[in-house]
């Protein structure tokens, strides 16, 4: 249809472009990573979140091309904050859907992503949604090729799928970020935040907390064993030259 063929010409012509969301150290507040967040800036409409597109990108297969653009151009600027700044973020992470994962050449599109740019594997994080994750099928494969290339995997929106230990047993993981659902319940006990870190120091993951929005919020993250999290309590989605401007101590 008519949005289908705008959005193809979108990507085309660059009209989708990345924000880039903190990802902060709950022990000092320090930059630990950033994750990239595609908008698209629509002719009639104006700047368009990715809720309002992302799901016609995947009916329609345009995620794959979407998905490389934003893979391609989070790989441009993380090399950019590596190369210039000494408080450049650790890790960058990166959406992907399954979809993406499905086409047989998607590792190496990674892998020459990541050389063209220099971004070293071990940096990049993929983020896959935990109650899609449930149809990755054969696209598990390609997880396992990425891992051996050194990337990390993510499940994301972590707690809401419906299989989620099947999931962690099935899926090669690495890190899980608890679903903002369950930070923002943090008063008083917590016991689902203080679950999802206890099984993922069992398993070994690394686990970040999502939507963080206060103060108290933070702390209690931080006193259950979180390391690291992320929400508009630390910062919103910010363009690129605004992200530079936090590594560079400017204010
Ligand atoms: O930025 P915002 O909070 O509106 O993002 C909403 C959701 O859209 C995110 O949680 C993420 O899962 C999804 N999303 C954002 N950017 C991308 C992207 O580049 N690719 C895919 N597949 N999903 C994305
Ligand atoms: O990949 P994921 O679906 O987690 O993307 C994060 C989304 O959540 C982005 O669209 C971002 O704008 C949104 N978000 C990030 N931090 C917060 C927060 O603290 N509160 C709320 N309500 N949304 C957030
Ligand atoms: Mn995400
Ligand atoms: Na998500």
């Amino acid at each position: 249809g008519d949005d289908h063929s705008q959005l193809r010409e979108a990507i085309a012509t660059k009209r989708c472009f990345l924000m880039y969301q903190p990802i902060v150290s709950l022990d000092d507040g320090r930059l630990a990573g950033v994750e990239a967040l595609v908008r698209w800036d629509h002719p009639e409409h104006g700047v368009l979140p990715p809720d309002t597109f992302i799901p016609l990108a995947e009916r329609t297969g345009l995620i794959v091309p979407l998905g490389r653009f934003v893979f391609d151009e989070a790989c441009r600027q993380f090399a950019v904050w590596c190369e210039h700044y000494e408080d450049a973020p650790a890790v960058l992470n990166v959406n992907v859907s399954p979809r993406e994962l499905r086409e047989a050449d998607y590792a190496d599109f990674v892998a020459g992503a990541l050389t063209t740019h220099g971004v070293e594997a071990s940096r990049v994080v993929l983020e896959i949604t935990e109650s899609l994750a449930l149809d990755l099928g054969p696209a598990v494969a390609t997880l396992h090729r990425l891992r051996a290339l050194g990337l990390r995997i993510s499940l994301d929106d972590f707690g809401t799928g419906s299989s989620t230990l099947r999931l962690l047993h099935d899926c090669p993981v690495d890190e899980v970020k608890l679903d903002r659902s369950f930070t923002q319940a943090t008063h008083g006990r917590a016991p689902v935040a203080a679950a999802v870190i206890q099984l993922a120091q069992a398993l070994g993951l690394h686990a970040v907390a999502e939507g963080v929005e206060t103060p108290e919020q933070a702390e209690q993250l931080r006193s259950l064993g979180y390391s690291t999290a992320q929400g508009y309590h630390f910062a919103r989605p910010v363009p690129a030259a605004q992200l530079t401007e936090w590594m560079t101590g400017a204010p």
